[in-house]
């Protein structure tokens, strides 16, 4: 059977999956006409739906921005997506994963906004004079599409797999650091099953920064201060099963954890 999706049952589609846990066939299959502007169409309409529900945008992620993550996705193009409050975790709270379909995790460079990114036409260095200060991140990625199975238009109308956030409380400003030559090891039960170091994200996160306040301009929205930047997973993303623990070790940004109850 073919589904007729609109910009309303497409996002309604992707809110109840993720509310009931189950997974969707990717709209693409059946949705030709699912270009970038009605998938971000889809996807603001998400965020529309999560407000309506009391939760307050706190950010914005950016997603495949390393090429670890694009080979594996097999889409090849940065996008952006945004957080809400009901996404961050508290420090040392597990990952219910009774509230997840598939979770994955994967090791991120956060930065947390002084003042608005100027744009269009910020650049790394103008993009990273606005951040107040850099952290260690894990996030939990879940997408609502069967076994992770998507195109640039599913999964930007699936707000990049939005999932869980765990921002680490060390917060270094970025003038103290070379961000390019940061280590990052991910470690799952103790064994160190990825490395990368920040230079992964396009070439520096603070491109990635400044890509998406590019974007973003370009749909008439402005990064605000305040705001957390998650700028994209530095490695490949590794599947989350109960028990889990999971590091992400970073130098100068310390270390974050995650366990999966
Ligand atoms: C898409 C989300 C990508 C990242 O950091 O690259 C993302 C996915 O891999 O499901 O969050
Ligand atoms: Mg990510």
């Amino acid at each position: 059977m073919t589904v007729r999706w609109t910009v309303p049952s497409a996002a309604q589609a992707l809110i109840d999956a993720e509310n009931r846990r189950e997974e969707l066939d990717r709209f693409s299959k059946v949705w030709p006409e699912l270009d970038l502007e009605i998938a971000y169409q889809v996807q603001d309409k998400t965020l529309a739906i999560r407000q309506m529900r009391g939760e307050h945008i706190c950010g914005i992620k950016l997603g495949l921005t390393s090429k670890a993550k694009q080979e594996r996705m097999g889409v090849r193009s940065p996008l952006t997506a945004w957080l809400t409050d009901a996404m961050a975790l508290p420090q040392d709270t597990p990952v219910v994963l009774g509230d997840m379909i598939h979770p994955r995790v994967e090791p991120e460079i956060v930065f947390i906004l002084d003042s608005a990114v100027e744009a269009p036409g910020a650049t790394a260095a103008t993009a990273l004079a606005a951040v107040r200060s850099v952290h260690a991140g894990i996030e939990v990625i879940d997408s609502r599409f069967r076994n992770f199975d998507f195109r640039l238009g599913d999964v930007v109308a699936d707000n990049a797999s939005s999932g869980r956030l765990v921002t680490g409380a060390l917060g270094i400003p970025p003038s103290a650091l070379d961000l390019a030559v940061e280590p990052c090891v991910l470690h799952v039960n103790g064994e160190i099953v990825h490395t990368a170091t920040g230079a992964a994200v396009q070439g520096h996160p603070a491109e990635a920064l400044a890509f998406a306040a590019n974007a973003l301009a370009e749909r008439g929205i402005a990064l605000q201060p305040g705001w957390l930047v998650y700028t994209g997973g530095l490695t490949d993303a590794v599947e989350l099963h109960a028990g889990d623990h999971v590091v992400a070790e970073f130098g100068r940004l310390g270390s974050v954890t995650l366990t999966a109850a």
